[in-house]
């Protein structure tokens, strides 16, 4: 038979598997100072001069506020079935303490409302890193009362939508909040201090325990509670004992000191020793651990690209290649003697390596750091430098690789005995890419900036073929 005519078998997954997108409040609402919203962190930042790619700010981003119901009718004609969305906490608790403001709640609840009567499961994420700035002047993450005004806002929230909402995380991506915002100041709020770049890390902790026991103390026993975690898949350079121990200091870095207290109670001993020249971790105080682990119903996975370490030769210290944007203060601490490496292969703009294998040990990984608990793929995607041709379609034939290659991944995972139950593209549309600001493009669906325009883009029609028919469809050359 010539190898064209090979039959392909077709890659099909679970008939209950949660087909997605996700966004975030931030990066997607706009609308920053209506209906009693305050400043965020990320407005402050923003609003300040060389912080963002052109000073982008999230004022108007892609206007969801306003547009909401359109955005729902476009998920709904995309065939998904999952939607992702965070909730701004200056928008329903502008000071971060006290009452909440219903004009706020109520955008949700009617976001909810539409989201269901489209038949898309909503998963609310309650903190996508839009810090109230009040919380932030008054210490923010590195201090541990933030951990409670957390709990309090995840209760008001829980409260307003436990009733329509089953699936819920608590933090997004950790990480980003207490090493990019505290330690190499390339997020908000822009502080770069070791120690309170750990404090946070310790507080972001605690928060996840405080909230997930008060989400549960409102809301039916029915619902899920979990946490995106965004641990790196970290390749050492070798096999040699020095890239293995790099290796393993960026992994505590990254994922046990997260999912260590989180899944297992305890930090890691290797990160604490790692980091005693910095601090003694007199911070975390009894009963923190406990607190901190609290039963979950599921782990969210974010993965766009694995890091590649060495134990580094000579100075590696000022702007590093790891991908989270320069800055002269590196957030991985106490580990000035890591080398990064950019893998060979395709790119995404980012400057992201395209390496699904990285997924699917991920899952394996999670799968075995999270014994019989559901896992969650909650964002995968990649920029590219979308532009509509002459014709106004959008044609990202980059961007279908990389959704067909992660996904065949995420089914290895589920042939391997991972019980993945649904994935989120990152993400629905265009949106505000943080310091990048609207340089860099990870929607499925292309968004005019100056009319704000959708056009779903060739891989959101791919994506809407799988989502309908619960198998990949073919990547066809030049789509
Ligand atoms: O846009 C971000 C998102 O907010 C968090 N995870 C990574 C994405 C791409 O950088």
């Amino acid at each position: 038979m010539p190898e064209s005519a090979t039959p392909v078998t077709p890659v099909t997954f679970p008939p209950a598997f949660l087909w997605g997108a996700a966004t975030s409040a931030y990066q997607i609402e706009g609308a920053v100072r209506e209906d009693g919203r305050t400043p965020s962190i990320w407005d402050t930042f923003s609003h300040t001069p060389g912080r963002t790619a052109g000073g982008d700010t999230g004022d108007i981003a892609v206007d969801h506020y306003h547009r909401y119901r359109d955005d729902v009718a476009l998920m709904a004609e995309l065939g998904l079935n999952a939607y992702r969305f965070s909730v701004s906490w200056p928008r329903v608790q502008p000071t971060g303490r006290g009452p909440a403001v219903q004009r706020g709640l109520d955008f949700y609840r009617r976001l909810v409302d539409e989201l269901l009567a489209a038949g898309i499961k909503p998963t609310v994420t309650l903190y996508h890193w839009d810090l109230p700035q009040e919380l932030e002047d008054a210490g923010g993450w590195p201090e541990r009362d933030t951990a409670y005004r957390f709990a309090e806002y995840a209760q008001i929230v829980g409260a307003a939508l436990g009733d329509r909402v089953e699936q819920w995380i608590t933090l997004n991506e950790p990480w980003c909040t207490a090493f990019l915002g505290y330690g190499s100041g390339v997020h908000a709020p822009g502080r770069t201090d070791p120690v309170a770049a750990l404090r946070a890390a310790h507080h972001l902790n605690l928060a996840h325990g405080l909230g997930t026991v008060a989400l549960r103390s409102v809301m039916p026993a029915r619902n899920s509670v979990a946490i995106s975690l965004n641990t790196s898949v970290v390749r050492p350079l070798s096999e040699s004992p020095a890239d293995l121990a790099a290796a393993r200091r960026i992994d505590d870095l990254s994922g046990g000191i997260f999912h260590g207290p989180v899944l297992h109670g305890a930090y890691p001993g290797s990160l604490l020793e790692a980091t005693a020249p910095v601090t003694d971790w007199s911070f975390v105080q009894g009963g923190d651990l406990e607190l901190i682990h609290q039963p979950l119903d599921a782990v969210c996975l974010n993965y766009y690209t694995p890091t590649v370490v060495s134990a580094a030769e000579g100075d590696v210290r000022g702007p590093r290649a790891d991908g989270h944007g320069a800055s002269d203060h590196s957030p991985w601490l106490g580990a000035d003697d890591v080398a990064f490496h950019q893998p060979p292969g395709e790119h995404t703009a980012m400057g992201w390596s395209v390496d699904p294998t990285g997924l699917h040990e991920l899952i394996m990984r999670y799968h075995r750091e999270a014994p019989g608990l559901p896992l969650y793929i909650s964002e995968n995607g990649a920029a590219y430098d979308d532009k509509p041709g002459a014709d106004g379609t959008v044609h990202d034939p980059e961007r279908i690789a990389y959704l067909d290659g992660h996904l065949k991944a995420v089914r290895r995972a589920v042939a391997d005995g991972a019980d993945v139950r649904g994935y989120y593209l990152w993400s629905l549309l265009d949106n505000f890419e943080w310091a990048y600001g609207y340089e860099k493009r990870f929607g499925a669906v292309y968004v005019d900036y100056e009319t704000q325009e959708r056009v779903p883009k060739s891989s959101a029609r791919w994506y809407a073929r799988a989502a309908r028919t619960g198998t990949l469809p073919p990547v066809e050359p030049g789509e």
